[in-house]
């Protein structure tokens, strides 16, 4: 049994309702359950600025798949969402990464983990903060001074 921290976003096709339908999806992936789940922020692009604003949230998973069978059960929720993703860095309707799985780290062709930019990322680690102030990455940096090194530039959506 594993715990999965996951990284939602969406900036195309009602973002918000795409979060919400994949935060059900999340509670229905084979052999895991839904632990716990941040709200839903709207975030500014990080990349090419002439996309929409996203929608970003944070959810933990408990889970018996392996790593790469995870991966594979996220990117078919991306399908099902009917992903669109024009260019790299740009808009998608669905955006569904592994950001940290217990400590593990994983260096393969498909999958890395931690996710590479997670530290760096304030639409990652805020929503990670509300699930779970005490985290500390594999590398031994805490979520506490990640966070003092970034600007909060996201806006929380009331429920
Ligand atoms: N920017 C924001 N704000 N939120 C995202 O989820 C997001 N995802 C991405 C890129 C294009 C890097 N920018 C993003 O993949």
């Amino acid at each position: 049994m594993a715990l999965a921290y996951i990284g939602l976003g969406a900036n195309l096709d009602q973002p918000q309702q795409q979060l919400k339908q994949a935060l059900r999806e999340l509670a229905h992936l084979p052999e895991s359950s839904l632990v716990a789940q941040s709200s839903l922020y709207h975030s500014k692009p990080v990349g090419p600025q002439d996309q929409p604003d996203y929608v970003n949230a944070v959810a933990l998973i408990e889970t018996e798949l392996e790593p790469l069978a995870l991966l594979d059960a996220l990117q078919q929720l991306e399908q099902d969402h009917g992903r669109i993703r024009k260019r790299h860095w740009g808009e998608r309707t669905l955006d569904l990464d592994i950001i940290l799985i217990d400590d593990q780290i994983i260096d393969s062709e498909r999958l890395q983990v931690p996710h590479p930019f997670a530290q760096q990322r304030s639409f990652v680690l805020f929503p990670l903060s509300e699930i779970n102030p005490q985290l500390t990455f594999p590398n031994g940096m805490s979520l506490e001074q990640l966070l003092t090194e970034l600007d909060n530039d996201l806006i929380r959506i009331r429920a």
